[in-house]
């Protein structure tokens, strides 16, 4: 088995993938694109693990920070972090030149990469993410790759496209160590960074999610918030043990990337539904949240539904729409997603 992120996708493209990546030149452009990916995910890792510290480079300056309002210094400790990931994300892909059109969840407006280093392919990314409880331990990246469509100029018309379209996704979760999850449409892979060798080894090929799990990953604080359907899901998932007669039980982190790296561990489901206070729609955004994660739990066997649509299959009416996710193991997914088969497609 090869054991780099280059081999998964040097060596082991079938032929049919082979095609949709353009050949050979175009799995080499999707290799150079990923070297870059690699290079932001390795450079936030760094930013995130000294943030704070006196000289890293990412304080907040005491003025700003109003001494002693700890709350305010965290969050604008958040804004430099966001501020700083998605500079070290864009220079990492407009140098790459493999990249045409860029869409980040720091910015308003699409990037269009200009004509003389322009590459074949669009990438949707969310350079940090997690930290809406900052400063989280669970901070990670999302990112999905879609080839430009074909003729024309580059433009957002090359990111308006299903997750089912993606040729590559992937995500990155800091912790004790930067695992990386990624898949190049023939399974999930799981890579480590090797801090000795600063490259990503591949420690779980093939990942799986259970067709079942025990664990199920809600905020429950908007209990009195949620619509009638989710309440009475919630109500019924309690009271259904898992298939393997477990007992349910609740873990939530707060942070997207992390809840879902547990449940492509021991499998289970996370959800975010919609609720009242703040989102109708839910709140993970369906180009660069949801759809990489749908993309990449349905290579590892699982399901990723909005309730009443599946999420790979939702093409965005804009760059910033957010969808509902319930996201796992199928057999927990289709059991939650049943209470809503019903109702009209949100949004
Ligand atoms: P709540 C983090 O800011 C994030 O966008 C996701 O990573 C995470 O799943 C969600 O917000 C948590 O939201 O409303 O439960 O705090």
């Amino acid at each position: 088995r090869v054991n780099s992120l280059e081999g998964e996708v040097r060596h082991s493209v079938p032929d049919t993938l082979f095609a949709k990546r353009g050949g050979q030149d175009g799995v080499l452009d999707l290799v150079t694109l990923l070297q870059s990916i690699k290079l932001a995910i390795k450079s936030v890792g760094s930013l995130v693990r000294s943030a704070g510290i006196p000289g890293s480079g990412v304080t907040v300056p005491q003025e700003r920070g109003k001494e002693g309002d700890i709350a305010n210094g965290s969050r604008l400790l958040c804004q430099e972090l966001n501020a700083h990931a998605n500079q070290i994300w864009i220079n990492a892909l407009l140098y790459s030149q493999r990249s045409c059109v860029l869409v980040s969840e720091e910015l308003p407006d699409p990037v269009i990469v200009q004509e003389d280093m322009q590459g074949k392919y669009a990438v949707v990314f969310d350079p940090l993410t997690g930290l809406s409880d900052p400063p989280a331990q669970n901070m990670g990246a999302i990112f999905g790759i879609f080839r430009q469509l074909s003729g024309g100029n580059p433009g957002i018309v090359d990111v308006m496209q299903p997750a089912r379209n993606l040729v590559a996704a992937g995500y990155a979760l800091y912790g004790a160590c930067t695992v990386l999850m990624f898949s190049a449409g023939y399974g999930a892979q799981q890579f480590v960074l090797d801090t000795s060798l600063n490259e990503f080894i591949l420690t779980e090929p093939n990942v799986t999610l259970p067709y079942s799990g025990a664990i199920y990953s809600i905020n429950e604080g908007y209990a009195a918030e949620y619509d009638s359907e989710t309440q009475e899901m919630l109500k019924c998932l309690k009271a259904e043990p898992a298939m393997d007669g477990r007992s349910r039980t609740c873990r939530y982190i707060g942070s997207m990337v992390a809840d879902i790296h547990r449940t492509f561990k021991k499998g289970g489901i996370f959800m975010y539904p919609p609720h009242q206070r703040g989102f109708p729609n839910g709140r993970l955004k369906l180009l660069y949240e949801a759809g990489p994660m749908a993309y990449l739990v349905s290579q590892a066997g699982g399901q990723a539904s909005t309730g009443t649509e599946h999420i790979i299959d939702i093409v965005p009416d804009s760059i910033h729409t957010r969808v509902p996710v319930f996201l796992g193991s199928e057999d927990d997914v289709n059991f939650a997603t049943g209470f809503y088969n019903k109702k009209a497609p949100w949004g």
